[in-house]
């Protein structure tokens, strides 16, 4: 099993520097340029700095954006139809508890995907990717030919960096379904003027990739990125799919309420003002039904593309990942979007199938953005210095346990690390702090807070000196007083 190099990032960290940019340039110039110089070494000598062999693996990453993980069927959800994701799963390998580690702004899937095309923490992750080693520059250095399709949404120059051809881009973060304007990397290396088709995204992406599929030849492998923009709001799904799920039908969350029990300092942001507040059940309903939709759709059209893989004979040799960006609460919490730290929010689907991957499934805690060492490791290239961990010690059952904590952020006024069964989060919001413990194997849902509990006060003590120094370590520049007055 390969065996990431360690990198030593607390010397750069600028304690007192707020946002991530700041960091990004420090980190840059500490740690960008022999990783760079490696890339870039390999893509002009046209080949790997490991060997091409022709066994390596194709590898199609599938990422839908917004998709809570408990949105597939074969992983637990009886009110949803994902019968080509379910497959997937069956066939392969899951992960029941990714997670992301949140977000310094309100558009959580810019600093996701920064982290999975990085493989930095939340914190070390620029958001357009400058000067940062992309997952596509590391494959398109190591020999494959590499695609994307889809939504991107860390600025152009880091697509093109990473991308021999680039098809239907959407350079933003959410779009009319039926409008999305749609660009293609051109000869001279530029994007084309926005051009509108008047057709489905999910169904849009899935045709470019096809196309791609098609066009490919050997020897190289690819790397085909395939980003959508479902079930991301305006949930809008073909009428064929918006009619499958009844909303009166619709159970709610467990953990439904009509409004957050407190300010989490992001109450009013676009997401939750969706619905109306206090939030009526029945529209919660409705909201679900739509989003369910949205997933049905974007599955049926995933497996056209996983279609295209065995008609062009790719099928035996082709790792195949689905994901997702981030979560989504959709009526938990009193919440509608994903600026929050609970677990809705965080989680999110995370499956690969293929040559050498077992069926199976872990629920080791694992970072979104470890993809980008397993793509790696899977492609037999060498990651850049990078804060991911590679997945296959646990697919291939090598006795690796996993992470043994995650740590979250949101903007300036959230803060949460999860070890074993306990989650802590922390608000700070204008001066007023909450804290809450959940026990998450007795309380899955999030909704019997013990931190106030005297037989808990230990835990709380511990867990708050774990998120401090997790904090410390992931480079966490924002001054969050931990603990404290309630
Ligand atoms: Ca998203």
């Amino acid at each position: 099993m390969k065996k990431l190099p360690s990198v030593r990032w607390c010397g750069v960290v600028c304690v007192a520097a707020v946002g991530a940019g700041l960091f990004a340039a420090a980190a840059r110039s500490a740690e960008q340029s022999a990783s760079s110089a490696a890339v870039e070494r390999a893509a002009r000598s046209g080949r790997a700095e490991t060997s091409p062999t022709s066994d390596r693996p194709n590898i199609l990453l599938i990422l839908s954006d917004d998709q809570r993980f408990d949105t597939i069927a074969a992983l637990g959800n009886r009110e949803i139809r994902t019968p080509r994701i379910d497959r997937l799963v069956e066939r392969g390998f899951a992960f029941t508890h990714a997670y992301i580690m949140g977000s310094t702004q309100p558009a959580v899937c810019v600093p996701s995907r920064a982290m999975l095309h990085s493989g930095r923490g939340l914190w070390r992750a620029d958001d357009d990717l400058a000067g940062q080693t992309t997952l596509g520059e590391v494959l398109r250095g190591a020999g494959y030919a590499t695609y994307a399709v889809g939504k991107w949404h860390n600025k152009a120059p880091s697509l093109i960096r990473g991308f021999d051809k680039a098809r239907a881009i959407f350079l933003g973060g959410m779009s009319d379904q039926y409008r999305v304007p749609l660009r293609d990397l051109t000869d001279q290396r530029t994007l084309s003027p926005p051009r509108i088709v008047e057709r489905h995204s999910t169904e849009l992406f899935c045709d470019a990739a096809v196309g791609l599929l098609g066009e490919h030849r050997g020897p190289k492998p690819f790397f085909l990125y395939l980003s959508l923009t479902s079930p991301h709001d305006p949930r809008t799904a073909p009428a064929e799919f918006a009619r499958m799920y009844d909303p009166a039908a619709i159970p709610l969350p467990k953990n439904f309420l009509p409004q957050h029990p407190f300010d989490n300092g992001e109450l009013r942001v676009r997401d939750e003002l969706l619905a109306p507040l206090p939030r009526p059940a029945d529209e919660v309903r409705r909201h679900i039904a739509d989003y369910y939709a949205m997933i049905s759709h974007l599955d049926r059209e995933i497996g056209r593309v996983l279609d295209a893989l065995e008609t062009n004979g790719f099928g035996k040799n082709t790792i195949v990942v689905f994901a997702g960006d981030n979560g989504l609460a959709v009526g938990q919490h009193g919440l509608m979007g994903k600026q929050n730290l609970y677990d809705h929010s965080l989680r999110v689907p995370l499956v690969a199938a293929g040559p050498g991957i077992p069926a199976g499934r872990s629920d080791a805690l694992v970072y979104l953005h470890d993809l980008f060492a397993t793509v790696c490791d899977w492609a037999g290239a060498q990651p850049p210095p990078c804060d991911a961990e590679s997945l296959r010690p646990i697919i291939e059952g090598a006795g690796a346990k996993g992470r043994k904590q995650i740590v979250a952020g949101y903007r300036q006024q959230q803060r949460a690390v999860r070890q074993g069964r306990f989650k802590l989060i922390e608000y700070r919001v204008e001066g007023a702090r909450h804290t809450q413990l959940f026990d998450l194997e007795a309380d899955p849902w999030e909704m019997d807070n013990l931190a106030a509990r005297p037989e808990h006060a230990q835990r709380v003590a511990q867990m708050r000196a774990l998120l401090a120094e997790e904090l410390r370590k992931a480079g966490d520049p924002v001054e969050f007083p931990i603990g404290g007055t309630e």
